[in-house]
């Protein structure tokens, strides 16, 4: 599998789960501070000109919630997505898409500090997103309980860089304590030293 991705980014939960997933890869750095992913090159791999993406011989895949779905069923044996059967899936994949379609927008709301009622915004307000994340997080070590999944690279992503980066979440006890346990699994620590590196 090919990685292009980028330091700084939201690359960096494709690299994250690149780690978690344990099978090798080659990452191509797109330097999307030169307009690199405008190229006709990487616009085959993405047409929406943004990292991250994938390419899996004739396959590639880009958004990075796609991606880590994508990666999660490629290499069963890292056992990061219940299988299709499995009673925690439904779960599973909420959170797989609660990142895209609640998270992300719930973001927005608060970097732009605009006010949108809450029937017609599809992750309903801020706060209601933090509530349900706050929520999910307090059963149990992982979002799917004792089982670590693809589904903790996304909302684990989004809550490190909404608490300890973007600092727009404010640090309630549960909230905190799952991210220090992301942040401490050994394949957070080398996706932060490949972004540190780089390369
Ligand atoms: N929905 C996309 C968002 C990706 C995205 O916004 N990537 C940004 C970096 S964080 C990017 O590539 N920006 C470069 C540009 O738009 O020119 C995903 O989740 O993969």
């Amino acid at each position: 599998m090919k990685l292009y991705w980028a330091p700084k980014s939201r690359s960096f939960r494709a690299v994250w789960m690149m780690e978690e997933a344990g099978r090798p890869y080659e990452r191509v750095l797109i330097d999307i501070k030169s307009g690199a992913q405008s190229g006709d090159a990487y616009r085959e791999i993405n047409p929406m000109m943004k990292v991250p993406a994938l390419a899996d011989g004739p396959v590639k895949v880009a958004e990075s919630g796609a991606l880590c779905t994508y990666v999660a069923e490629s290499v069963p044996e890292a056992g990061l997505a219940p299988a299709i059967g499995d009673p925690s899936r439904g779960d599973y994949l909420r959170w797989m898409f609660f990142s895209g379609s609640c998270v992300e927008g719930a973001f927005i709301e608060k970097f732009a500090n605009v006010s949108i009622p809450s029937s017609s915004a599809g992750w309903g307000s801020f706060d209601r997103v933090i509530d349900v994340l706050e929520q999910g997080v307090s059963s149990g070590e992982w979002l799917l309980g004792e089982r670590f999944s693809a589904a903790d690279v996304m909302i684990g992503s989004d809550l490190y860089f909404g608490i300890d980066v973007f600092k727009i979440i404010e640090p309630r006890p549960a909230l905190t304590a799952y991210v220090a346990r992301c942040t401490a699994r050994p394949a957070f620590q080398r996706a932060q030293a490949i972004e540190a590196a780089g390369v």
